[in-house]
């Protein structure tokens, strides 16, 4: 009888199809959330622990990757990696994997949903509807903008920025972006300052990578280049944005709406956003459709059997 390899779960994969189940199945799963004492946990049980599965909810940091002497791998479900400390892993030589790609398209459709949402009014409309007030008021909703035709600025020409800004040549829309560096391999302009190509757009959307470089990015002075009829759309992630500006311009009519999935605090969301009209709020479902969850469980697995096989992750994230 072969033994199970002993790994580490930090947190439960319920967003996933049959993550937890299937880990189960195949490995010995030290169910990390579950125990009382982390510390304790892992003197008692973190020897022999040759793997993590994690995601960037739950993380990775260099006290847990150091409380395991003999780790090799750390497994995530998703794409994002900004709370996994790869430095540590990288010094202890841990490979770190995530699952890019599978979620591209998903991720992109979703920022496609805020950004007609945001401009056709479209969570307004259906608050209108669901209250009753069709028919019973004078009128309807307020107008919203036009989408087909408009400025399209993309702040992170990575694969999901990539994939938005594809999409936006099928809305006959102009498409600019704002990346540390200039890429080669694309057509489309090129804003180094992110305050002009706020000024430019009509439609900022955020797809760049979280952590402290990018913390805070869309400040004050964006939000408010990007003006009061400007529509700021974020499936990136939340700290990106500085929230209290955001909230600030949006009262003081400096900024004409904010479509957002993540939050700089999730799954707190300010109550100004709560009760705002010009605010279309999502709770970070950019990659939650069947198809995409699965495809992410099954290359987190394939990263962890290929580990074990070979000695190599799939997916590297460097
Ligand atoms: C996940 C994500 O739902 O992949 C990512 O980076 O943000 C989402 O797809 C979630 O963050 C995993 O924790």
């Amino acid at each position: 009888m072969t033994t199970k390899h002993r790994i580490i779960q930090v947190g439960s994969l319920a967003g996933s199809p049959s993550a937890n189940q299937r880990l189960a199945e195949r490995y010995d799963v030290i169910e990390l959330w579950k125990q009382p004492d982390r510390k304790a946990a892992l003197a008692e049980l973190g020897k022999g622990v040759t793997a993590i599965v994690t995601s960037a909810n739950f993380g990775a940091n260099a006290e847990l990757i150091n409380a395991l002497p003999d780790l090799k791998a750390i497994c995530s479900w998703g794409v994002g990696y900004e709370t996994i400390d790869v430095q540590a892993a990288q010094a202890r030589g841990v490979q770190v994997s995530n699952t890019p790609d599978v979620l591209t398209d998903c991720v992109a459709d979703l920022a496609w949903g805020l950004m007609i949402a945001g401009a056709r009014r479209m969570g307004r409309g259906e608050r209108f509807v669901r209250a009753g007030q069709w028919g019973q008021v004078h009128g309807s909703i307020p107008l919203g903008q036009r989408v087909s035709g408009k400025k399209l600025g993309i702040v992170g020409l990575g694969r999901i920025g990539e994939a938005i800004a594809r999409r936006g040549i099928g809305f006959d829309m102009q498409v600019r972006y704002h990346n540390r560096r200039r890429r080669d391999d694309v057509d489309y302009g090129y804003e180094a300052a992110l305050t002009d190509l706020a000024a430019w757009a009509d439609f900022l959307v955020v797809a760049t990578v979280g952590g402290p470089a990018t913390r805070h990015l869309v400040n004050r002075e964006v939000l408010e280049a990007l003006g009061p009829r400007g529509i700021i759309v974020n499936i990136a992630r939340g700290p990106v944005i500085d929230e209290a500006a955001l909230v600030a311009a949006l009262e003081a009519g400096k900024l004409g709406c904010a479509a957002l999935d993540v939050f700089e605090h999730e799954p707190k969301v300010p109550e100004a956003l709560i009760k705002s009209d010009q605010a279309v709020l999502l709770p970070h479902i950019g990659s939650a459709t069947l198809e995409t969850r699965q495809a992410m469980e099954d290359l987190m697995l394939e990263n962890l059997a290929a580990y074990f096989d070979t000695g190599r992750v799939i997916t590297p994230v460097a």
